[in-house]
């Protein structure tokens, strides 16, 4: 990821940012635990952890619905998380960020509001090969009832997107560009905005699955110029069971609520119904309000580490990691691309990646192993799946050198 010029970096202690994480202080099988999921879901920092629960203690209430007190408090500390994501992602006004259960849930809209309504017979989505089942499920269900084809863009044996295919594939036929931001399960960082502007000149629409990328560097909606842009809150020191959609106020204004029920109506009768304005016609029923609010407490917390150091740090610890295990006999790493995000997915000769997973289970160390919601790229690669540590900035050194040392003994135990 790209990262400006740091005057604040030097300055920062990353070994207290790392304290303010409880879940890393415990030992594992007896071994202090090394925490290395990231890309699955962050942990959450004591900021975020206390204000769930002040939330819980002092300010339960349902949100949007209620005069008193309580209610009013609830809401706006709930509202106050949509001003903070605005500013994150540099949104257009408060209307372009729509509440969702995460980044599954945002697609699921799009491709079902927006597909339904706008695809017809013969248009044409394109994917990649490198994308979350999440962006890809989806897209084929609605390519089902709309009679639209799905094409993909192939990638390289490094893992990067062959853009010249790209280019080969878009036509005028092309309604939706959906692509992965960062893969989650080789760490490669996709042209984005070559891919956006090459599809608008086509008139397509786009959406970006910015799982893991919002999470690991500075993400400007509007200088990317995406319609719309997804993610989760448990991947960026939130909680589970929240996520958000950006989309453009045009766009959104255009589609159909997703799903109906309170909160999202103007004008309920039995003959009609007309629907509440942006943001809101997107979000019906009571929503994980604490989560929300957790949100806001971790966009806090990484606002003041700063997502440029943020990514910076990350970078760095990439860098540390992939030369310590590259120099690991019979160790491969699988996605080489140019631009890369802190993940790695390796595999060790001869030995199945849960078998090695659970190995380094016993030592203390939490990677992931299989296909990563990715099937389509292990089928590329022709293997079952990978072990996959995911790199955040408050690992250390001291994490990619257990995580070798782990890798050493689990080759070691199955000679
Ligand atoms: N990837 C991983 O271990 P949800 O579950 O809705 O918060 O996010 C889904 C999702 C969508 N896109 C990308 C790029 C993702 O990485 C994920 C979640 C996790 O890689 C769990 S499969």
């Amino acid at each position: 990821m790209k990262t400006a010029q740091i005057d604040t970096y030097s300055t920062i202690n990353w070994k207290t940012i790392r304290n303010q994480f409880p879940v890393l202080q415990q030992e594992v099988n007896g071994k202090p635990l090394v925490y290395l999921d990231n890309g699955a879901s962050s942990q959450m920092p004591q900021p975020v952890i206390d204000r769930l629960n002040a939330y819980h203690s002092n300010e339960h209430a349902n949100v949007h619905r209620g005069i008193h007190s309580l209610s009013q408090k609830a809401t706006d500390a709930y509202e106050a998380t949509r001003e903070k994501v605005k500013d994150f992602i540099n949104a257009g006004s408060l209307e372009e960020v729509i509440f969702t259960t995460g980044t599954t849930d945002s697609i699921n809209l799009v491709a079902h509001s927006y597909g339904r309504t706008y695809l017809k017979e013969g248009d044409e989505i394109i994917v990649s090969q490198m994308e979350h089942h999440a962006n890809i499920v989806p897209w084929q269900m609605i390519a089902e009832q709309t009679g639209a084809v799905l094409k993909v863009i192939p990638m390289d044996e490094n893992g990067n997107l062959m853009m010249d295919a790209f280019h080969a594939i878009l036509s005028e036929k092309t309604a939706i560009v959906a692509i992965i931001h960062v893969s989650n399960a080789l760490g490669t960082i996709n042209p984005v905005e070559e891919i956006i502007e090459a599809a608008h000149a086509k008139n397509a629409v786009v959406l970006i699955d910015g799982a893991q990328s919002v999470p690991h560097t500075k993400v400007d909606v509007q200088a990317l110029d995406a319609d719309f842009y997804t993610f989760s809150a448990h991947k960026m020191c939130g909680p589970t069971g929240f996520g958000i959609l950006y989309g453009k106020k045009e766009l959104l204004n255009k589609i159909p609520p997703y799903r109906g029920g309170g909160d999202m109506i103007d004008k309920v009768t039995f003959e009609k119904t007309t629907y509440n304005d942006l943001p809101h016609k997107f979000e019906a029923g009571t929503p994980p309000i604490a989560a929300g609010i957790g949100l806001g407490a971790a966009i806090d917390f990484l606002n003041e580490i700063g997502m440029d150091n943020i990514a910076h740090r990350e970078a760095e610890l990439l860098e540390y990691a992939t030369k310590k295990l590259s120099a690991i006999e019979g160790l491969r790493i699988v996605g080489q691309a140019n631009q890369k995000a802190s993940v790695i997915s390796f595999l060790l000769d001869g030995i199945h990646p849960t078998d090695a997973g659970t190995i380094m289970d016993k030592e203390g160390i939490a990677v992931r192993t299989g296909h990563h919601c990715a099937q389509p790229v292990m089928d590329y690669y022709n293997i079952p799946g990978t072990l996959r540590a995911s790199i955040s900035f408050y690992n250390n050194e001291d994490d990619i050198d257990r995580l070798a040392e782990a890798i050493i003994y689990t080759k070691e135990f199955f000679v």
